[in-house]
This record gives C-alpha cells, structure tokens and sequence, in this order.
C-alpha cells in the first residue's frame, strides 16, 4: 500500500459497504500489517447518546492527528466499525475523512460485527476497542455486552488484573489470554477498554448536554486509545 495516497473519491466512485468491506478486507489478509490493525465502535454514540456530528469530526480529527505522528510507520491502521450499512456515523466519518483527504489505506469504515471481523467479514484486527462502562462490567448492552459476550470468561479475569475502574475519556489495555474464543477464532490479541463522556441522563456521570466538557472527554478517550494502541505495536 502506497504512502500517502488519500482517496477523495472513497465516495464519488459510489462503492457500497459491501464492496468497501472486500477490498479493505483483500488488503488485510495479504500481508503481515494484520498485526497492526485497531478496529474501535463509535465511542459514546449509542447508549451514552453523544451528538454524531460532532463525534464524527472528533473521530476524523484525532485519527488525523494520530497517523500524522506515526507517519512512519505506514503499517499501522484504524478502523472505525459499525454493525449496519445505515449506520449514520460511518457515513459522516466517511464523508469527513474524505473532504480531509486522510490516507484510506490507514483510517477506512467497515461494516460488521466488531467481534466476528474475520470470520464474517475477511477482516484481520489484532486489536478491538470497547465502548465499556465504569466499572469494567460484562453485559450491559452495545458492543460492550458483544465483546464480553464472544470473549468469554477469561477476557473478564484478564481485565480484573489490569484495573478495577475507568475514568470518563481513559483507556485500558487488555491482552486477550489465548484460551479466549475471541483470541482463537478471530486473532485478537489485545482488547482496549475505552469509558467516553456520557449524555444520558440514566447513566453515571451525566454531563448534562455540557457539550463542551464532552467533546474534550471523547478527544482525550480517542487519544487515550490511540496512543494504547501505539504502545502495544511498538
Ligand atoms: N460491533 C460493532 N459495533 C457495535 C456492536 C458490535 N457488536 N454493538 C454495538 N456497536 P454502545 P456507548 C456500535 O451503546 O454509547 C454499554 O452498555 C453501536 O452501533 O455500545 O459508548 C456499556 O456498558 C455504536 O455505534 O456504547 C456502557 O454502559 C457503538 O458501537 C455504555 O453502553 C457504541 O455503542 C456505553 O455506551
């Protein structure tokens, strides 16, 4: 994959997720980058109702910022998932990654489920992140639930040992331990807890529609996140 190329016609060239998904999903199984992939959920957009437009351009920006300090190593990419095809902040962030010309080599959408991308979708992502809570808990809903769910017991044990608690717009590695069917089935190594602002009122540390307290948790959670995952492929 070329340096630099950016892809401004992402979009124009019509392609729908489905056809995006296969040749992103080509270009990962063909080579060792596997190893240096991060798929993240739209943290704080669903239960933690979050404004999309404004997450979107805090997504856009952060990873722009992040592949810009390591545009040395042109290995390294993210991924933003969702589960639907309609998904609306998949196609802001699309829309907003493109109108910055960001390498789509290094930061593209892609629709599935974050613990089945490559069974299901071709997909190889060594690293996943979670949309956790508080507390660190299994269940709940959202990806948290999915991620626990598909990880099984030893990804609960695994995050006991590394904390017991997260502040709002902090992240927490995670190594999966290999009797993980997330670890065998999928090839996820590493799982990167991230606790983003919260805007629903029947949450912990309701913020209240204090958008501007909000948006500086959500950027500091994707820099947190990043800068995790910086530190494990180093
Ligand atoms: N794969 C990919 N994306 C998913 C999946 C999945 N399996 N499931 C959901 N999403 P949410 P939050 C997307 O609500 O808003 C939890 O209960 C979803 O469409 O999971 O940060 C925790 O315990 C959305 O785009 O996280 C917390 O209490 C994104 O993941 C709270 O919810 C995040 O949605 C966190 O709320």
């Amino acid at each position: 994959v070329e340096e630099g190329m950016s892809c401004p016609m992402e979009i124009e060239k019509g392609l729908n997720d489905k056809n995006e998904n296969e040749e992103h999903a080509k270009e990962c199984d063909s080579g060792d980058v596997d190893s240096c992939t991060l798929a993240f959920p739209s943290i704080s957009t669903a239960d933690f109702q979050f404004d999309l437009d404004r997450a979107s351009d805090i997504i856009v920006d952060t990873a722009a910022d992040f592949l810009q300090k390591f545009d040395n190593i042109t290995y390294i990419r993210l991924v933003l998932v969702d589960l639907s095809e309609k998904s609306r902040i998949l196609s802001l962030v699309k829309e907003k990654a493109s109108k910055k010309s960001i390498d789509c080599s290094r930061f593209f959408t892609f629709v599935g489920d974050i613990t089945q991308l490559h069974t299901k979708g071709g997909l190889r992502c060594s690293v996943i992140a979670n949309a956790a809570n508080w507390r660190l808990k299994p269940g709940g809903g959202g990806v948290n639930a999915a991620i626990f769910s598909a990880a099984g017991e030893s990804l609960h044990h695994a995050t006991k040992k590394c904390a017991d608690a997260l502040r709002p717009g902090t992240s927490v590695v995670v190594p999966l331990p290999s009797i993980s069917p997330l670890h065998q089935r999928e090839g996820v190594t590493h799982v990167i807890h991230v606790l983003g602002p919260n805007m629903n009122p029947m949450r912990p540390d309701y913020l209240k529609n204090d958008y501007i307290k909000g948006s500086k948790i959500l950027h500091e959670a994707y820099n947190s996140l990043f800068e995790n995952f910086a530190s494990i492929v180093r």
